[in-house]
């Protein structure tokens, strides 16, 4: 009965929110779609100015323009934030799409990742109005673009659904998202990720820490310890001793904006409560990959009405629904780097002995 609710409400979002509808582009307008489900194109919303009354504030700008990061607490509802959980949680596709990655001492996060986003809750939360105008503002600070004006266009690069296990989650080693993307093609660092909390995240369950200000480094070299990569051991003992580590701990709906130049990592779950998050990354029309890689290459992003998540509450992934998960065998920009041993300093709070393999 379930099953035959969410596919009428997939075909119910198909005809009110077609993405592929070319009368959206550049038309100016919303799509004349019912109101609680318009969509827009980046380019008619760029064109319009149609932000939504939720997108981050020029002081949350200048926060993320100095600091690389910022939280923009509450931007989901805890509502918005349990239907993602509540989907996430039982969606059979995310979960046989799940694959795990070890840390150095054995434990596992496991993540789902998709490069195209379909009709679902999912697709609601990466194209949501609030979401994609914060990010194109932050996108088309300097120090993303280096000066250059104007407004960038965003485009979804991909989503992962992110879960640490009570006790076994694993954690992550010091990166830069960037460190990766780079090797993918993509020449220049206008890129970032937003990453929604679904549950509450704390120290305990494996919280994200970022090295305040350390997107200024510009990008480091990552290397490879057999298949596993992060960034290079000996910067990342200097930037420690330069940026302040904060945790960022979320509430449900919570969302993490952070540059992808930016330092991050996290511990391993050492509590009883699992630690969920989704986290999608975007890319900038304007840096359009120089080759074909494991991610997309430019293509136009809806941008939906901020109610469209609660419209989809219950709608997870489905055949047929537009979402296009990424080939793992494709995945090479790991390999691209020379192998070089990582010494202890890399060690995180004496957790992790080696950086983790791409797998963003
Ligand atoms: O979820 C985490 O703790 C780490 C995620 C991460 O490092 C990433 O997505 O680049």
């Amino acid at each position: 009965m379930l099953k035959v609710g969410s596919l009428l409400a997939v075909v119910l979002a198909y005809v009110l929110i077609d993405t592929r509808r070319p009368a959206c582009v550049g038309s100016g307008a919303f799509c004349g779609l019912p109101p609680a489900l318009e969509c827009n194109t980046s380019r008619g919303a760029r064109e319009l100015r149609t932000a939504s009354s939720l997108a981050l504030s020029a002081t949350q700008i200048q926060q993320y323009e100095r600091d690389g990061f910022v939280i923009a607490r509450g931007l989901f509802t805890e509502e918005e934030a349990e239907a993602l959980l509540q989907a996430a949680s039982t969606d059979e596709t995310v979960s046989r799409r799940a694959h795990g990655r070890k840390d150095a001492g054995g434990y596992t996060s496991k993540l789902s990742l998709w490069n195209v986003c379909g009709v679902n809750v999912y697709g609601a939360y990466s194209r949501a109005a609030r979401l994609v105008d914060s990010v194109e503002r932050l996108l088309s600070t300097s120090t993303h673009t280096g000066g250059s004006e104007g407004l960038e266009e965003a485009y979804h690069y991909h989503t992962k659904v992110m879960i640490k296990e009570p006790y076994v989650g694993g954690a992550w080693e010091w990166h830069q998202d960037y460190g990766y993307w780079y090797s993918n093609g993509n020449m220049f660092p206008r890129m970032l990720s937003a990453m929604v909390a679904l549950n509450e995240h704390t120290e305990a369950n494996g919280a994200l820490h970022v090295l305040k200000g350390s997107h200024k480094m510009g990008r480091v070299t990552h290397t490879l310890t057999g298949d596993q990569a992060g960034a290079d051991p000996d910067r990342i003992a200097r930037a420690k001793a330069m940026f302040e580590d904060v945790p960022v701990l979320l509430k449900p709906g919570d969302v993490l904006f952070f540059h992808c130049n930016l330092f991050h990592a996290s511990h391993r779950n050492t509590s009883p409560n699992p630690r969920w998050s989704i986290i999608t990354a975007y890319n900038t029309r304007s840096n359009n990959p120089q080759w074909d890689h494991h991610h997309p290459r430019y293509q136009p992003l809806d941008r939906w009405s901020d109610t469209a998540l609660l419209h989809l509450r219950g709608v997870g992934i489905t055949d047929g629904d537009g979402t296009v998960f990424m080939k793992k065998e494709e995945d090479h920009s790991a390999q691209t780097e020379k192998n070089v041993v990582a010494p202890p300093s890399m060690i995180y709070r004496g957790r992790v002995k080696s950086s983790q393999v791409n797998l963003t």
